[in-house]
């Protein structure tokens, strides 16, 4: 365990004492706000008086949303530390690594105080033009560099081994793939939902797909995941209108070898919570653009992971064949991954701002249709494609409007 948790009158003294950090930041004329509002750490934003800025994060010994009765090893900032840098070496689209104190279990991060926290923008109505394409292009860089299309099988099992991530692993086994689908005390929704809940608990098609993702996820070891790579784990900045577009995705704790749909999958079922969201308030041509964003995700990741093919290791085992084959197998994991964080972002412990803002009407059709769309996704996924994803979503929110209540 860390020494100490760090409140923001000590950061100064502890800014002063790490080498590293002191020379980037004068600890002398700091202010410090501590602005955390994820599910478990502290986050700090130092400046000093000459505009100078730095994040500092610390993984606290508990999980900060239910508090200290749910002790989480500190051991994920070791994780993070990790995956930020293999990611960031890969990608541009990565929050940067100034410096890792594993005593203490804190990240120095660069500080992006000009962005804002992508799924904080989608809920005001904000543009997302571009940014899940530079994720796809994130999510393909970091599949092509972390897997066997570009390490020898030593290199890549050596790197899956360090890259073990269990008790993290394990909050995301409960939450995302078992509770939302076979119940926990931990769960709820508003009343407009219960009926829904209930059929999922009695639909055996349902339950049987999402379990067939936690094995996927158990037992896949593909590349190094995100982990965690909902709309709240990207920060943002500017768009591709004006150019001036800048995406970093951040908090990758969750950090583990896993299957690539993964990540994918949890990017795409927070965008249809925020197509979902817009459909709800009455923005249709938004509602509509953020679930082509799907489209334009996956056309990205396949062009990008097709750009890298030909410097592939070993090129004469792996034929182009095997790429078609490997990009379908993505997709259908992606969608599956999908069905279940739409289930669990509904249903579970962890929610998402985008549905839990809504009036109990908005919330009735929004959490209906995410919902339905988490058995078609499920279910489904080996035929599905994100066209017809985009469609089912539009016609489970009009099914959902029409419902009576
Ligand atoms: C107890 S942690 C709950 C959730 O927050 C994180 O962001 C992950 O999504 C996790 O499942
Ligand atoms: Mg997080």
């Amino acid at each position: 365990m860390a020494d100490r948790i760090l409140t923001s009158a000590e950061v100064p003294a502890y800014v002063a004492a790490r080498p590293a950090l002191r020379d980037l930041i004068d600890p002398g004329t700091l202010t410090v706000t501590e602005v955390g509002d994820g599910n478990l750490n502290l986050v700090f934003v130092c400046a000093d008086a000459t505009g100078r800025r730095l994040v500092l994060k610390q993984a606290l010994p508990y999980v900060r949303l239910v508090g200290p009765e749910w002790p989480m090893t500190e051991q994920r900032a070791v994780r993070e530390a990790a995956a930020l840098e293999v990611h960031g070496a890969l990608s541009e689209h990565v929050c940067k690594l100034v410096d890792f104190d594993p005593e203490a279990y804190v990240l120095a991060l660069e500080d992006l105080s000009d962005h804002e926290v992508f799924r904080t923008r989608l809920n005001a109505g904000g543009a997302h033009e571009g940014v899940p394409e530079r994720l796809a292009e994130y999510l393909a860089d970091v599949a092509f560099g972390t897997s066997i299309a570009s390490l020898t099988e030593a290199e890549f099992r050596g790197r899956a081994a360090a890259a073990i991530n269990p008790e993290l692993c394990e909050i995301t086994e409960d939450l995302v793939f078992t509770e939302p689908f076979l119940g926990a005390e931990r769960n709820s929704v508003r009343p407009a939902l219960d009926t829904l809940v209930a059929e999922l608990r009695a639909d055996p098609a349902w339950q049987a797909a999402a379990m067939a993702m936690k094995r996927s996820f158990l037992s896949t070891q593909e590349t190094l995941l995100h982990g965690d790579l909902h709309t709240g784990s990207v920060f943002v900045r500017g768009s591709a209108h004006d150019g001036d577009l800048s995406v970093r995705a951040f908090d990758p704790e969750f950090a583990c070898y896993g299957p690539i749909g993964f990540d994918l999958g949890m990017l795409w079922a927070n965008l249809l919570f925020a197509g979902a969201r817009a459909a709800a308030l009455g923005e249709s041509a938004r509602a509509e653009a953020l679930f082509g964003t799907l489209d334009t995700s996956w056309d990205t990741f396949t062009q990008r992971l097709r750009g890298h093919w030909p410097k592939r290791r070993a090129s004469e085992r792996y034929p182009d064949a095997y790429l078609d084959g490997w990009l379908t197998a993505i997709r259908a994991d992606a969608f599956g991954f999908a069905g279940c964080e739409a289930a669990r972002r509904t249903v579970g412990l962890a929610k998402v701002s985008d549905l839990e803002t809504l009036d109990d009407a908005r919330y009735a059709v929004v959490g209906t249709a995410m919902l339905r769309l988490s058995r078609t996704l499920l279910v489904d996924r080996a035929t599905l494609t994100p066209q017809r994803v985009a469609e089912a979503a539009a016609g489970e929110l009009r099914a959902a409007e029409r419902a009576p209540r």
